[in-house]
Order: C-alpha cells, then structure tokens, then sequence
C-alpha cells in the first residue's frame, strides 16, 4: 500500500531553437549582527597564512578552547585558532559574499592559578569586501533575442541587458561595452546597458548580433555573449526548453504541477494551449493565460501511460501567425524504482 509514493515526472521540452536559460547564481550576502563580542575587521583579500587576531593568554600556561562553531565548521569557513598560542589564522580563502560573519566563541583556562575559572571571550571577525566578483548576466530566456521593425526611428529601445555583481559599492559597479557587432545600427547605453537603433534602416528578416561584455571598475569581465536582433517580428520564445517536475500521484485535482511562460517580443498578451498533437493526457489542463498545467483528474501510476507527449503553442494576442510551439513529454516514475536505482 505505498501507492502514494509513485510520482509521475513531466519532461518539457521545447523544439523550437532554444537553449536552456543561464541560471544565475550571484552569491549572496549572509550579513548577521554579531553578538556580545570584540569586533575585528578583516579584508577578504587576507592571505592564507595571516594572523586575523590574537586571543590574550594571562599566561605562558594559558591555553583557549572554541565553543563555537565547532572547529570543522570554522576550518571550512577558512579559519583555525591555534589553542597554545591563541593566534586565529587564515587557513583558506575568506570568502564575504559567501559569509560576512564569523563569531567565534572560547574559553581561555590558565594553568598558573589553579582556582581560576575559565574565562569566556568571543570576537566577531567582520569580513570586508575585495573586489573579486565578475557581472554576471541576468537577462532571460537564453538565448538574448529581439526583434524591432526595420523602419523604427532613432532612440527606439532594443533589448535591455542586465547583469549583477556580487561584490559591494563601489566594487559593484560596472559598464556594458559592445566587444563585436552592428554599432552602425544600434547603440549600447554603457551605463544603463540599453540597446537603441541609430536610425539606419534595417534589412527585413535580417538578424543583426551584437556581441557584449560587462566590466567592473577592477577589471572583472563578464563572459561575453550575443544579443541576435531581428529586423521584423518574432514568434514568442518560451523561457525555458527544457521543464522537469515530479508529480506525485497522489496530488489532488487542481494541483499546479508546471507552469510554462513564453516571452512575446510585441509585448503582446500570450495564450498558451494544448495543440491535439499525438496522445491527448486527460489528467492535466492548461490556463490559457498563465500557462500553469493542473491536474484535473486523479492520478494513479498503474492505469496511466507512463509516458506522453503534450505539445503546447504559444499564441501572440491580436498578431495572428505568431505562435511557438513546445514539446512536453510526460514521463511517468515508479518511486519504489526510483529509490532502489538511487542506493
Ligand atoms: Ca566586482
Ligand atoms: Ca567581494
């Protein structure tokens, strides 16, 4: 009877030319107050092998134990405290955008005095900022398509490129350089990263690339990547080619499973829908203007096809002819199976 561990698991995928978006994994900042402890700056940048600090000892048959974090926790965050000595030490690299705090906790005992008590001492290490972090993109779908009429007039806006740079101010701050391309035809907002026609006519049909790069004050590049310009129109470009997503077979009707969204260059409204290509799957449905896929009727791993393919379009309101189309294939899973492969 552990039925309800079956999971169906949905495959997407889409057919027209795409490639999967670039995820962005910016670091983040994991800023925590420090508690009741002796502040010490410490730059990022600290070479391994630099003394942070020094817990005083009273005596030469002193030592300091840490309560806290345990000391494979600390030595992962970079840092060991030498218990003779008291010295704290970089043993590897102080990464800020990772963890800008480390507390540690200790007791120092002195030998010397045998009805000393230990005595507790904290230091909070504030890691300081470097600038070590390259922009990084943020613009979606991938692949960075537009599309802008051939006759668009000077100043018309193109495509906005977006990148983030982990780092704080000032080592976050960054332009947008144009490496390659058409910069007869269209102008790269280094500041703001906005993509203008010049004026020029355009070539219908013609798709013009331009290829850029985004740079920090310190010399930190981005990679380099292309916007491809289309002089026309352009069918809607699904965010993602490729969705997958496991569906437990026993989540209730009305379940949202995936939701699928397609970018439209007019910045037009889009319908999505189910085309009637192949097997129809009656146990999921599609919100016409949200592209999510529900589930709207029971679910059961041994009567259904484990797998079938689903194809949804993507539709342009009021600009017919305007439509992508993507392939779903829905791939059903034994859970049992699946864990026994696992071990
Ligand atoms: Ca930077
Ligand atoms: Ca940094």
């Amino acid at each position: 009877m552990r039925d309800h561990l079956k999971v169906l698991s949905l495959l997407l995928t889409v057919v027209v030319v795409m490639v999967t978006a670039r995820e962005f994994d910016g670091k983040s900042s994991l800023s925590v107050p420090p508690g009741d402890c002796e502040v010490v700056a410490v730059s990022e940048g600290t070479p391994i092998g630099s003394e942070i600090y020094v817990f005083r000892l009273p005596s030469f048959v002193s030592n300091v134990t840490v309560v806290s974090p345990g000391e494979g926790a600390l030595e992962d965050w970079g840092v060991r405290v030498d218990s003779d000595s008291g010295q704290v030490i970089a043993i590897g690299r102080l990464d800020r955008e990772v963890r800008d705090w480390i507390q540690i906790d200790a007791f120092i005992t002195d030998y010397s005095t045998v009805d000393a008590e230990p005595q507790s001492v904290s230091v909070c290490l504030n890691i300081t900022d470097e600038n070590d972090c390259a922009p990084e993109w943020t613009m979606q779908p991938y692949p960075y398509l537009a599309a802008v009429s051939p006759d668009a007039p000077p100043g018309t806006t193109v495509y906005q490129l977006t990148a983030h740079d982990a780092d704080l101010h000032p080592n976050n701050v960054f332009s947008y350089y144009e490496f390659a391309g058409r910069s007869q035809y269209f102008q790269l907002d280094a500041t703001n990263g906005t993509i203008t026609t010049r004026g020029h006519p355009l070539v219908a049909g013609q798709e013009y690339d331009i290829t850029v790069m985004a740079q920090d004050t310190a010399g930190n590049q981005s990679p380099r990547v292309t916007v491809s310009i289309l002089a026309g129109r352009r069918p809607p470009q699904f965010y993602q080619e490729q969705y997958s997503v496991d569906v437990y077979e026993n989540q209730p009707v009305g379940t949202i499973v995936l939701t699928v969204q397609a970018k439209s260059f007019a910045d037009l409204p889009i319908t999505y829908s189910f085309l009637s290509m192949g097997v129809a799957d009656p146990a999921f449905s599609l919100n016409g203007s949200t592209g999510a896929m529900s589930v709207v009727r029971p679910l059961s791993y041994d009567t259904m096809p484990h797998t079938s393919y689903l194809n949804v379009l993507a539709t342009e309101q009021g600009f017919d002819g305007m439509a992508s189309i993507m392939q779903v294939s829905r791939l059903i899973v034994d859970f049992l199976d699946l864990l026994t492969s696992m071990k």
